[in-house]
């Protein structure tokens, strides 16, 4: 594997899944694999669990680690192709992108949507831009439209808590103050599609996510309907991506609570953090039992870790 750049790049799911298994239980088998080989991380937007799991799981591996916060920090980047460069922009990333490839061994790249325009975060302008300048592999630490570690770590988390072959998993947006990217969303949803399971996104009208990602996934725009006999719930919310980046609605009435959870299969509850209580999630939920997402984090660590020796085994 050359990039981590979406779930496409797992080649077989379930063996990955079971190494990431494995790699938990001894987390420093390899610890010689990354031995004189160095990671860099640049984030251009903020970051507690990528920024932390990632370092921790190149640690694992005896890599060198560097983190860099790059807005404010870095000079701000041109993306065009042939831009005469008379505006804010100082470096373009041909350069940022090949300079970095002199310093480590791989990259890993936070760049969030802008969600100003569409088809300019769709388009991966930044992550895409590093991955064709770049001679070094890339891995997505969260882009303008994909969140694969985040993905590959609820696979994990969903086959260790699964107690059926084939679980019910319901992806429900909730309302959030602030425009949020689909990312962790679309990714989620890819995922769910290459796992056993008996998938329904439910959201109010107006959330459909990308129809070329949900593809033939069940839509229920009723809540409760969906909730019920689940034995995951998923909870996260994006914003519009018809009326691209738009909080069209924050109705508070879709808050994950507890007389919702009741509607379930005593359900498992995840998320990806960071999560805002009693807007997404009541307390009651996220303190209770069945809320699985202090394990889901942990989980984070595993996951970039076998993405990492996956790349390090091929160079
Ligand atoms: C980000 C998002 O929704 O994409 C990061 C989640 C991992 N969340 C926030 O900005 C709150
Ligand atoms: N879930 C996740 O990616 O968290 P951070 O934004 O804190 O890295």
């Amino acid at each position: 594997m050359n990039n981590y750049f979406s779930i496409q790049d797992i080649d077989s799911l379930p063996g990955w899944v079971e190494e990431a298994i494995a790699i938990k239980k001894n987390p420093l088998s390899n610890k010689t694999l990354g031995k004189d080989k160095t990671i860099g991380l640049l984030f251009f937007n903020p970051s507690l669990r990528t920024r932390l799991s990632t370092q921790k799981a190149a640690l694992n591996l005896g890599m060198n680690v560097m983190v860099m916060n790059f807005t404010g920090e870095g000079w701000s980047l041109e993306y065009g192709d042939g831009t005469i460069m008379d505006q804010g922009n100082s470096e373009h990333v041909k350069e940022a992108a090949q300079v970095v490839s002199q310093y480590c061994d791989i990259l890993g790249v936070r760049a969030f949507a802008k969600l100003e325009d569409r088809d300019d975060d769709y388009s991966e302008k930044v992550l895409n831009g590093f991955i064709n300048h770049a001679s070094i592999p890339v891995i997505n630490m969260e882009s303008a439209t994909r969140h694969p570690l985040q993905a590959l770590t609820d696979a994990i988390t969903i086959t260790e808590y699964k107690k059926t072959d084939k679980p019910k998993v319901v992806l429900s947006w909730a309302p959030h103050p602030k425009a949020l990217p689909q990312a962790v969303a679309n990714s989620f949803v890819e995922m769910m599609q290459r796992m056993d399971a008996d998938f329904v996104i439910t959201h109010p009208v107006g959330f459909e996510l990308a129809s070329q990602i949900t593809k033939q996934v069940p839509i229920d725009y009723n809540q409760e309907n969906a909730l019920k006999d689940a034995d995951f719930v998923y909870v996260k919310n994006w914003s519009a991506y018809q009326e691209y980046g738009k909080v069209i609605n924050d109705d508070p009435s879709w808050k994950i609570t507890n007389k919702k959870m009741k509607l379930t299969n005593d359900a498992k509850l995840m998320h990806c953090l960071p999560v805002r209580r009693n807007v997404v999630v009541d307390d009651v939920v996220l303190d209770s039992n069945n809320s699985i997402v202090i394990e889901q984090a942990n989980n984070r660590t595993y996951a970039a870790q076998l993405v990492l020796k996956k790349i390090l085994e091929k160079s």
